[in-house]
């Protein structure tokens, strides 16, 4: 088995799926932490200007979903049909560019008033409304994302998710199903262990 460093910061974020991965598959890696104050210097030393990088045995690989289909698929997580994998990475691509909307907003420097109003009138009816319709259809005529077998998109899902559940619960009350499934990923033996012995970090 390869030697793996995950380097990253002190954060969920974008290392969280693959952590969940590793976690998941058993397998040994380092998880590498930055402090904010140390990054200016660190990445300096780095191969690529951003994080995550996955250091495979001393090699590094950048970009937190090919981070993560790869680490998925060393822990038996991507289909082997190509149309079921690319169904999983259709869904990877779908929550990252609805965590890039929800970002754009949070970080931008309108007031709270107007962040609060671009949420409820934009980011809600228009970006997630649609996603979740859909995913409590899907969810509800299968046990995962594919059918009866697990892939790293429900990972996806209960990560992506997960975070909106935990700050606005009332936005689930219409979508029980995708409630239910971020709660059920969470409750896999491996995955339960590591939430539970995790650093805690606000996002
Ligand atoms: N598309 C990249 C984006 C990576 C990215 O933007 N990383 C941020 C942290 S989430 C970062 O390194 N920020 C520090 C910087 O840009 O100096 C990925 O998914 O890995």
């Amino acid at each position: 088995m390869p030697e793996y460093k995950l380097i990253y910061f002190n954060l969920m974020g974008r290392a969280e799926l693959t952590r969940w991965l590793f976690a998941y598959g058993g397998i040994p890696y380092t998880d590498e932490r930055i402090e904010r104050e140390e990054w200016p210097e660190k990445k300096k030393s780095l191969p690529f200007s951003k994080v995550p990088i996955l250091m495979v045995d001393g090699k590094p690989l950048p970009q937190s979903l090919a981070i993560g289909r790869y680490v998925a698929k060393e822990v038996g997580l991507v289909p082997e049909d190509n149309l079921q994998a690319a169904y999983c990475d259709a869904l990877a691509d779908t929550i990252t560019e609805m965590m890039g909307a929800m970002r754009q907003i949070m970080m931008s420097d309108k007031d709270e008033e107007e962040k609060r109003r671009q949420f409820k009138e934009d980011f809600y009816p228009n970006v997630l409304e649609p996603i979740m319709t859909r995913l409590e259809k899907r969810l509800s005529e299968k046990q995962w994302f594919l059918g009866d077998k697990l892939t790293w998109a429900d990972f996806i899902i209960s990560l992506g998710f997960g975070h909106i559940k935990e700050r606005k619960p009332e936005i689930f009350e219409k979508f029980p199903t995708v409630a239910g499934h971020v709660e059920k990923v969470r409750e896999l033996p491996k995955i339960k262990e590591w939430i539970k012995k995790r650093p805690v970090n606000p996002y």
